[in-house]
Formats: C-alpha cells, structure tokens, sequence
C-alpha cells in the first residue's frame, strides 16, 4: 500500500477530563492504525497517555456490538444478542408503560460527562425525554457543587476561572488540593506550571499527599489532615487581619461584610481567636507554616490561590471554598493579572464556553412543574444573571442539574421512594454517559436500588458495572466513530471531534439512537437537522469561527487572545459599569443569602466545622484511617480501566504512610483490606512517606467486582465512602473513615 492511501484525520480528545488535546489519527483502509498529538504553533495541545492509548479503547475485545437483553439475574451480566429493532421497542414500550403507570416522574433520569461534547452528550436523551412527557433528576454536579455554592454566595455566578498562561503573571502559586500533572485540569495547565517553576515563581502545594506536581513544580509541600482546609486558611485570615496586612480599599471598595468575618475570627463573636496554634491542633499543620504562608499570600502579590476542587468535595466543603475566595478578596488577589478568585479551578476559561451557539433546544421538562427549576442549595431566584450566561450554563448542561434528590441520594430514593420524602417512587433508570453504580457513593447500597427498580435502560461502550444490572443494554459508538464539537473544560481551544472510522459493530450514536427511539415513541417533531447540520448551526453560534470547514479539517481552533483572561477583571477595573451579580452588587463575605436559610451547618460568614467520619469522630476508635479518593493517570474515572497499554503504567495500589503500615504490619506491595460497615476491598498497599500518616488513598475509578463473600477484589473506592452531601450539594468522595489491614487468605 502506498502512503497515499494513509489519511491522517485531526480530532480533538475531551474525555470527561478536562482536556482539549489534539490527536492524529492515521487510517488505513478504514482502520485506525497510529495516533500522534499536536507538534504544530505553540501553545501545543498534547494529548495525555489516554488519548494516545485511544486505539486499544475504539478496538478493545469488550466493546459492546450489538443490543444486549437480560437473562441472569440482576449483576450477573448474562445477556443475550437482540436486533435493534427488538432493543428500540423495548425501551419505548417501557417509557410509555412506566409513565402510563407510575407517572413520569417514575422515570429517572441520569448522565455525566462520557466525552465533552456538545451535540453527543445528554442533551439528545433529555429533549426527548422532555418531549415524552418528563422525567426526573438529579441535583448536585459530582466535581464541585460546593464550589459552585461559594461562588453563587460571594460572587453571584460560578464563573471564576481564567486561563492558565495567566499563571506565568503570578509571584506566588499556591496549588491547594490540586494535582493537575495528573488529574487534567485543562490540558496545558501543568505545562504553564513548569514553565512557572523555570521562571523562579515560588509554587506551594497543600495536600495531604506529596503530588506528583508537588515533586515537579513546588518549592514546599505543606501536608494537612483532610477536610480541615477550611480552618487553615481561616487561620491564615487571622494572621492577616491581627498584622494589618489586608487591602482595606479594596475591601471596602468591591466587597461587604469583612467586619462580620473580622469578628469571627478574632474571637469577637465566640471567645475563641482562630489564631495558626488554633489551627494546628485541628490540620496538623504547624503554626509557623501557617503563619508565613498567610503572610505571604497576602504580601508577595500578585498570587494565584489555585482552590482545588477535591477539599470541597468534603463533610462542610463549601467553608473551605468560601474561605479562599473571602481570602483573596482581603489580599485583593483577584480580578488582576497573575492573582485568582480562588473559585472551582477545574475549568478554567469558563467563559470561553459563551462563545459556542446552541445545539439542540431543551423543552421545558413537563415534571418540572412539580419540582422547583434549578435546584441548587443557594437560590438563584435573587441573582442577576445575563442571556450570556444562561447560554453558558446551558452548554455545561447545569440548567439540567434540578430534581429534588441531591446526585449523593440517588440509591437512597431509588429504595425508599415517596416513603423516604421523595417526591416521586422511582421505578425505571434512563442511564447515559455515566457509571452508576461504580462513581456513586456507596456502592453496595447502590447496588440495592439497582435490584429494586422495574426496568433499566443502559447505554453502554463497555460491560461496566453499571451494565451488568441493565435490562437492557444499547451499544453507543465512541468519539472516533460520529462529529461533535468540544470546549473541554473551558480551555483555550475549540475542538472538533472528527469521526475517523465507521462504527464498531452495531454500535450507533447518542443523536442516532435518540432519534430512532422518538419515532417509536411516536414524536415527529424531535429533530428536523443531520448531524452535520447540528454541528453547523452550533459552530455558526461563535464569533471565532469563521469557516467550519477548515475548523473541521484542523480539528482545533487555537483562541488568540490578546492577554491571558481574568476573571473578574472588568469587575475590578471598572467598577461603576461591572458590579457583581449578588444582591449588593459586591463581593459577599457575608452573604445574607445564607443567613436567610437559616441553617447552622451553613453559616453567612465562612466558618470551620468539624466533619462527621474526621479524626474525632468517635467512629475513629474503629476505623481510624481517614480515605481520600483521588483521580488517576491511568483512566478518567472508570473509562480506560480494561485498556492493557495504560495498565501498564502502574498497579491498583492504596497509598499509606509507613507509620500507619508498620503499625499493621504492612509491607509495600502486601494485599490488604480497606473496610468499614459499608464494604470492603482488596487492594495491594503502596506504602510511601508521600501521603501523611492518618490517610489513606484510594484511587478512584477501578471496576467494583463483588467476590461472593461481599468483598469487592475491584478495588473501587465507593465501596467504602458514605452517600451523604455537605449542607451546600458536594459529593463527599473524601470524607470517610476506614481500617486496613493485611489480608489472610484462608
Ligand atoms: N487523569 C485524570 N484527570 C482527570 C480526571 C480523571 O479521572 N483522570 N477527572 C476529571 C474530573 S471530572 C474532575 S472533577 C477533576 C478532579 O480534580 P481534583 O478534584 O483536583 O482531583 P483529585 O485527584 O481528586 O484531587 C486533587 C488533589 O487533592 C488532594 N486532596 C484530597 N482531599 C483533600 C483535602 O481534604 N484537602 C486537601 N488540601 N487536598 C485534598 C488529593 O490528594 C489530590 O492530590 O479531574 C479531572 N481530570
Ligand atoms: N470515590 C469517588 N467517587 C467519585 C469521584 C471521586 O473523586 N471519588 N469523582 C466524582 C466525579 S468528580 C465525577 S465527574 C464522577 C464521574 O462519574 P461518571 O461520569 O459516571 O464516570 P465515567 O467513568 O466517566 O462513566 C462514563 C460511562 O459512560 C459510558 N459511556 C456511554 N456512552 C459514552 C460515550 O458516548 N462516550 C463516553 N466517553 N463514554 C460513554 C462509559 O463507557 C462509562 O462507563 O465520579 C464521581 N465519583
Ligand atoms: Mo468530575
């Protein structure tokens, strides 16, 4: 064959991770054969080793082709091969038989982030869901709801990213509870870190665990007990209101309320100054190093307080998240070139997201009317919020995140229904994108819920977890296989996510199966565009993109913009024709919005309180070990598990320090027992002075495999973490006490 016949096809990778990275796919008679990423004009967007590895996921042995139906019992994953045409039916005769029954609110609906794209996402199953009668939903993004909380309250939106070359403006770089050499967070982050390294910019890193950005990029690692971030930084607030070292003009300028945050942590309020020895006793962290680093936050300026998003996924994780941003505010770190507004840092050019058009227009969900619309812990009904902005909000899909049941009480409604307050008793689970139960708190209580529902409808690339429960199962082509267009996570880039190769077996897209499905269902008027002419009109909606064509060809479209972005710069700048979008117009540090809830887990001003499963939780007598669950290199959550090149790149391990091993008698590499009431697993231990005593990690993300005793040899951490939410919606991934201990085999 000659070269001639090799076509090199450019596709943008977003893999629910957060990046926008380009690959080179290289085809031969229809086949993918070779992927290499971006050597183009700088800034590259290098893809990872998932993306690169993408071959063995499109070609993997257990993709699913054909249609699946049920045989076994539920988990069993005994299926048989149906047609299509038999699948379709079934799915629409169930919609219809479970709404004609139960109601529609009977129908639950649940998705996540598969691959970041616009077109082939949730969005073709919720219009017609909407559009055949309603369903109901979810509240509470898993990554960051207490995140968005905290900008809701003292900023008004959650739009508080800029992009990361702005990095390279800062003087001091604290990354708190952030890792983005590993877990992606926008794919040249580490890269703006290194070259920061190389200019001398001094980098901190907070965290339990020695990273491995800490290793490449920090000049000091500061370890802290997890879940008491928000005391910290409070006490780091001591230090600079008792010094005098805050920016008084502009607290009064552009904020309200620093005199009631004053109070709190002087002791004016309670008796009890939150001074760095206050501190020490409750984080492990020395006063002096809490000191100085409050110190110098507040006067090597400008600093970019990074506010990671995994210490917000905790008991009180709004605290910790209202405290960084109350903390830039009175440093006056934000709205400025080379600071941060210390909000959700995982997606950060947030605003890029305005500049896409529409897709497909969602209908008003009919089950709405019984339930209230945008359900968020903090109301939205008193914010100010542009066209713009509820554009953006539409594309990340938030407007989609209402329902009465936070995403943590999923199996709990599913089991108990309308007798547990529920509004509705759930019967049949419309499952896209997402892998329930394995990336859902508690898994083995998930696995109740999944035993107890009617019907299960799942759309499926692989046999997950989630699968083996499904009644049926319908085979969903990858990103390589259909074209859509991404933003990632907010980056710097639009990408187009090129189809490359036909469809493996039966396989079909989200948009396909959707549309067959609704003329089953008897909907003529669901959608009147092809996919190419979707994506046109969506691509058409941005002022960057002049010719789709050449955009489609390239497969990324590099924003050029004429300085970094900052957010809130406008704001600070200008204040006269920018206020804030809260109530007064300011940043709130004191938010009368939560003070009117009324509830003492959420007080007005940011506090610290204490978890439940910390580390005086009378729990500890029993299971001592706090669990944290981080994201991994080798996946994005539960995707890319089975793929053998990524395997490769290390062992499903539990990180523990050598204090807490040798007190078990533990050595590295033993298999051991991770276990509280809730589950237990077998994991092999990695035993290393890169994770502080009293914590152990387990990586989120492997496949829950139940033995017949119970004990999950998969190793999935959900096995072990509690389906509760902070008072403010987060996803507690990392609040959670358990044992370890070596495993006997008998
Ligand atoms: N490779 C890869 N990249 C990913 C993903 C993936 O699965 N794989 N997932 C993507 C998605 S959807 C998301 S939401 C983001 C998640 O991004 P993050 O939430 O930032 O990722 P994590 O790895 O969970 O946590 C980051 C760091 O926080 C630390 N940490 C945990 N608990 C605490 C605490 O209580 N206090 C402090 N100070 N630190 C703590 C961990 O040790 C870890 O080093 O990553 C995105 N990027
Ligand atoms: N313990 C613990 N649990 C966590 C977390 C944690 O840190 N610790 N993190 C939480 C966070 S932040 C998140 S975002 C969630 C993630 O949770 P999920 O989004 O549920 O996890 P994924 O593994 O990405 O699941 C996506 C599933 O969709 C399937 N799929 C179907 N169609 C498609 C498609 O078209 N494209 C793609 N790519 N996949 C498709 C994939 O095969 C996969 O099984 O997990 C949450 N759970
Ligand atoms: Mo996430």
């Amino acid at each position: 064959m000659s070269e001639a016949d090799e076509k090199v096809i450019c596709h943008t990778h977003s893999s629910h991770c957060g990046g926008t990275c380009l690959l080179k796919l290289h085809i031969k008679d229809g086949i993918l054969t070779r992927i290499e990423t971006d050597d183009g004009v700088e800034p590259q967007y290098r893809a990872c080793a998932r993306g690169r590895a993408y071959r063995q996921r499109l070609y993997a042995p257990d993709r699913i082709l054909h249609p699946l139906k049920r045989v076994g019992e539920k988990g069993e994953a005994e299926f048989v091969r149906i047609s299509w045409d038999e699948a379709l039916e079934t799915v629409a005769k169930e919609l219809k038989r479970v709404k004609e029954i139960y109601g529609p609110a009977a129908i639950v609906f649940r998705w996540s982030g598969g691959d970041v794209g616009t077109l082939h996402r949730a969005l073709p199953h919720y219009r017609l869901l909407c559009l055949a009668g309603g369903c109901s939903e979810t509240w509470g993004i898993f990554s960051f709801e207490a995140g968005v909380f905290a900008e809701l309250a003292t900023y008004g939106l959650p739009f508080t990213g800029s992009t990361r070359d702005d990095l390279l403006n800062s003087r001091l770089i604290i990354l708190w509870g952030c890792d983005p050499a590993v877990t992606v967070h926008d794919t040249n982050t580490a890269w703006y870190l290194a070259q920061a390294r190389e200019a001398g910019i001094r980098i901190v890193s907070v965290d339990p665990r020695y990273t491995p950005s800490a290793a490449a990029f920090a000049d000091q690692w500061i370890p802290i007990v997890p879940g008491t971030d928000a005391a910290m930084l409070i006490a780091m607030g001591y230090v600079i209101i008792a010094e005098n070292l805050q920016d008084q003009t502009f607290i009064d300028t552009y904020s309200i309320g620093f005199d009631r945050f004053k109070d709190y942590v002087l002791g004016v309020e309670d008796g009890l100054p939150k001074t760095p020895a206050w501190a020490e006793a409750i984080t492990g962290v020395p006063a002096a190093t809490i000191a100085s680093l409050g110190r110098e936050y507040a006067s090597r300026k400008p600093a970019a307080l990074i506010a990671g998003i995994a210490p917000g996924r905790t008991a009180y994780g709004e605290q910790y998240h209202r405290a960084a941003m109350v903390l830039a505010t009175i440093t006056a770190n934000l709205g400025i070139h080379g600071g941060n507004a210390a909000g959700t840092s995982w997606a950060p050019g947030q605003a890029l997201y305005l500049k896409y058009g529409m897709g497909m227009a969602i209908p008003l969900n009919p089950v709405e009317s019984v339930l209230p619309p945008h359900k968020y812990a903090m109301p939205l009904d008193t914010i100010r919020i542009s066209e713009e902005e509820i554009l953006w909000a539409i594309t990340l899909g938030m407007n989609m995140q209402y329902g009465q049941m936070n995403s943590t009480q999923l199996s709990d409604a599913i089991i108990r229904g309308k007798a547990g307050g529920y509004p509705a008793d759930y019967k049949l689970l419309y499952q896209v994108d997402t892998s329930y139960p394995n990336q859902y708190l508690n898994v083995n209580k998930a696995v109740r819920a999944l035993k107890s529902l009617e019907f299960h409808i799942v759309f499926e690339q692989f046999m997950t977890p989630g699968a083996r429960f499904a009644d049926v199962v319908l085979p969903v082509n990858t990103c390589m296989e259909r074209n859509d267009v991404t933003t990632g996570g907010g980056t710097g880039a639009y990408g187009y996510m090129s189809k490359a190769v036909e469809s493996v077996g039966e396989s079909k897209s989200h948009l396909e199966i959707c549309t067959e499905l609704a003329a089953r269902m008897g909907i003529s008027d669901y959608s009147d565009k092809t996919e190419d002419q979707w994506l046109r009109q969506i691509v058409g909606g941005s002022p960057d993109i002049a010719d789709y064509e050449s955009f489609k060809r390239d497969g990324i479209h590099k924003l050029r913009l004429s300085e970094p972005y900052v957010a809130y710069k406008k704001h600070i700048d200008d204040p006269q024709n920018h206020s804030f979008s809260t109530p007064s117009g300011k940043i709130e540090i004191f938010s009368q919005r939560i003070a009117d809830m009324n509830n003492p887990d959420l007080p007005p001003v940011p506090k610290y309180i204490e978890a439940w499963e910390g580390r005086h939780d009378p729990l500890a007598k029993k299971y001592p070990l706090q669990l944290i669950t981080t994201h991994n290199i080798k996946r994005a959550h539960t995707q890319y598990h089975t793929v053998p090149w990524l395997r490769e790149l290390g062992k499903h391990a539990a990180l523990m320090n050598p204090a807490d091993a040798k007190a078990r008698g533990i050595e590295d590499g033993d298999m051991v027992r991770v276990f509280n009431d809730r589950g237990q697993i077998l994991i092999a231990a990695k035993v290393t002075e890169r994770i502080m005593p009293g914590v152990v990690d387990v990586p989120q993300g492997t496949w829950f495999d139940p033995d017949e005793n119970g004990v999950d040899r998969g190793g999935c951490a959900n096995t072990l973490t509690r389906d509760a939410h902070s008072p403010g919606g987060a996803f507690c991934t990392n609040t959670a006490l358990v044992e370890v201990a070596r495993f006997e085999p008998v």
